[in-house]
């Protein structure tokens, strides 16, 4: 990104052009960040509660009050409780490797309970991990080459846009794309094919078509022969497997599914791009396991123009411990799943008695949020918050210490579906008295005493010794070219060859690593969709995906007195008297919110859409994730954020 700086203000922010990704575009919600860096909900000083938990009433102090109260603080929890009653929580606010993970060397040397930090792509991790091990999806310029595009449980066209640039010039060449997703999204809409499917219907979808290859003897045998491992277990599996049940939980006809089965026969140059939001239910690992054995079948890991699968990437590996010296922690403690925040808050025992936020919204991003609302509650509870403006978490903090924006500190970015690297610098001083999460910890780390070596160490220096270790990075590489602002195109991006012979291993039809999980990918039961029970009381079914003006609860201030909207289909909306534009309630056992009802066919019938964490607001202190269950998926810890049963009624009845 360039940012334009005038007499130390930022002015513009836009992509920049000499940037092979960037490409000179950046989204609209990012273009006017500077908006944000100077908004009037900006927390400029450290402050302290002034009110009621929650009450968002705060009083000023400096910063030297603030660490002697965190000193105090800490110290005291750690000494009464042990350092396990302290939660840090922390994700992606800040991406940077350095400011992403800087809290880790101070909170490891304190002993505090440990974050699995799994509430984004971790399920969609395990399942890649557990059939191709360690290596990278393929770049995402690999597309630009090939006949079919199928973008599956992602609507990049709004969370990717940089993909998108690729796949609209694909498009011009008479590329097509194929969009498989719940509801008709803004890339569905912009597709040549749209194939709705049931929420967590992917597993049987994908393996109806792989049945359906395999009896026609479509799939590529040679790279079968030759870069993979257990098919046949996998392929009796399938031929077994029951045409019936397929579609039943798939919710597609045989015959479509056969169609979708040619389709691919007759596209090699495929390219697969699998979005983590089709991992967000409880067949979650599932699903990715069956999608990707699917694109294995077809060789689109193999050589070849226009083929390749990307799901998260993977351009970058290693070097995590340079950021969170696991060696600063005397020995393992305890391990909370960051999904299950509410229940870590309220019923956890030994209990939580200090938590520690920073890089992260929990109250609107966390699933069952009211859980995580009642925790916050809590008078013995001590709350710290680290963060940039007044969000729904800030406002329940007993500390609030402001936090600058990625504008105003230094650090390194890897990736997040492309394969490049860069080091930025700040372009402005920190506004106000912000301050970022590597001053802060290498602060605090001084003030407790702290005198390892980590808390010694620059910020260039933390990123240089990180790079040191970091796999992808080139080893003829100037790092001094790289910390003054260059680019590097990682060494695990492979445009042409077999990502599994360079890498010299095999795809895993069928893995035996866990006791837990089923060798092959298999038809498996679904969560809360499929209940029985809960079918009857609550009717509909309930996802939450990303919305195009927010980026997570990114940018709720700028939406404030806003609910968002629900997508529900004309003839759902006609049974219960529900009108375009009007009010609507959602409820379930966990916690209730309103949103405005848009009428539209682009969703199923008895499914529900609600784009967007808009924050809570108003009296009613709600928002989406009250509605979304602390459910885990079936690997790698992930939530369940596209799987809630609701029931729908008109507001004000
Ligand atoms: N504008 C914007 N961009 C973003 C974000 C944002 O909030 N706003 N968030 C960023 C982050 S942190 C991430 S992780 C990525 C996520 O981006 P993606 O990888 O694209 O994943 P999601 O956005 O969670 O889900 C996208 C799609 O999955 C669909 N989906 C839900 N359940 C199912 C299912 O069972 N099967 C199928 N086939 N599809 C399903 C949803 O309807 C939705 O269209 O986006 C990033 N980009
Ligand atoms: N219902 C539903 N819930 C979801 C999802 C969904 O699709 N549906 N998506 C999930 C996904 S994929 C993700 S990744 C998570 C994201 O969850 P979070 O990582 O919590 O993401 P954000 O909502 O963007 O909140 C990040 C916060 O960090 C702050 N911040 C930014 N930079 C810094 C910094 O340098 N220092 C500090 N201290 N703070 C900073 C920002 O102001 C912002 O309030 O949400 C998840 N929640
Ligand atoms: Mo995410």
């Amino acid at each position: 990104m360039i940012a334009t700086v005038v007499n130390g203000r930022i002015t513009e922010l836009g992509g920049d052009k000499d940037h092979p990704y960037t490409n000179g575009f950046i989204c609209r919600k990012m273009r006017s960040y500077p908006e944000r860096v100077y908004d009037s909900k900006r927390i400029l000083f450290p402050q302290v509660r002034d009110g009621g938990k929650g009450e968002g009433v705060f009083r000023r102090i400096d910063w030297d009050e603030a660490f002697d109260i965190l000193v105090n603080r800490l110290t005291e929890i750690k000494k009464k409780h042990g350092g396990e009653a302290i939660l840090p929580y922390s994700y992606a606010g800040n991406m940077g490797a350095v400011n992403r993970f800087a809290g880790y060397p101070f909170f490891n040397r304190m002993g505090t309970s440990r974050l699995d930090q799994t509430i984004c792509s971790t399920t969609a991790g395990a399942g890649w991990e557990k059939q191709c091990g360690d290596i990278p999806g393929s770049p995402p310029e690999k597309a630009l080459d090939a006949d079919l595009i199928v973008c599956w449980g992602s609507n990049c066209k709004v969370t990717n846009i940089h993909f998108w640039q690729y796949v609209a010039r694909a498009k011009k060449r008479g590329c097509r794309v194929l969009v498989i997703d719940p509801y008709c999204n803004v890339t569905g809409k912009s597709a040549d094919i749209y194939q709705p499917v049931k929420p967590g219907g992917d597993v049987s979808l994908a393996l109806g078509i792989l049945k359906s290859l395999i009896e026609r003897h479509s799939v590529a045998r040679e790279y079968i022969k030759k870069e993979t491992e257990g098919f046949d277990e996998f392929s009796d599996y399938l031929k077994n497997s029951d045409w019936q049940e397929l579609v039943a939980q798939s919710g597609i006809k045989k015959e479509r599914i056969e169609e979708l089965a040619e389709f691919f026969c007759h596209s090699p140059r495929t390219f697969l791009r699998v979005g983590v939001g089709l991992t967000r239910n409880s067949r979650g690992g599932m699903a990715v396991r069956a999608i990707f054995s699917l694109a294995a079948a077809l060789g689109l890991y193999g050589a070849g123009k226009g083929r390749g699968v990307l799901c998260f990437g993977g351009g970058f590996r290693g070097g995590k411990d340079e950021l969170t010296c696991p060696t600063l922690a005397g020995g393992m403690t305890r391990e909370v799943n960051m999904v299950e925040l509410g229940n870590a808050l309220t019923v956890l025992d030994p209990p939580v008695k200090g938590i520690f936020i920073y890089n992260s919204n929990p109250l609107s991003v966390n699933p069952d949020s009211s859980m995580v609302r009642k925790g916050l509650m809590r008078e013995d509870l001590f709350t710290v918050v680290h963060e940039q403006v007044m969000t729904p978490t800030a406002r329940y903090a007993d500390l609030l210490l402001p936090a600058t924006t990625f504008l105003e500190n230094r650090d390194v970015y890897t990736t997040y579906g492309h394969f490049y690297l860069g080091v930025v610098e700040p372009v402005i001083p920190p506004v106000g008295e912000a301050m970022s999460n590597f001053d802060l910890f290498q602060n605090l780390a001084l003030k407790m005493g702290f005198t390892d070596e980590p808390f010694k160490q620059s910020c260039d220096k933390r990123i240089v010794s990180y790079l040191k270790k970091l796999e992808g990075v080139p080893a003829d590489i100037s790092l001094s070219e790289v910390m003054e602002g260059g680019y590097i195109l990682s060494t695990r991006a492979n445009n042409t060859g077999s990502l599994f012979s360079d890498f010299q291993c095999k795809f895993q039809f069928s893995t035996s690593l866990s006791p837990i999980e089923p060798h092959i990918p298999c038809l498996v039961p679904g969560g809360e969709c499929d209940d029985v029970d809960l079918q009857s009381k609550f009717p509909f079914l309930l996802i939450t995906p990303p919305h195009k003006d927010l980026l997570n609860s990114t940018f709720g201030e700028r939406y404030m007195d806003e609910i968002g909207e629900l997508l529900i289909h004309p003839q759902d909306a006609a049974a219960l008297g529900i009108i375009d534009g009007k009010s609507v309630i959602m409820e379930n056992d966990r916690g209730w919110t309103t949103r405005t009802a848009r009428l539209t066919e682009d969703t199923q019938r008895g499914l529900l859409v609600a784009e967007g964490i808009f924050w809570e607001s108003g009296l009613a202190k709600n928002a989406i994730n009250d509605l979304t269950s602390q459910r885990l998926a079936d690997m790698g810890g992930g939530g369940t954020f596209h799987e809630s049963r609701v029931r729908l009624s008109l507001a004000g009845l």
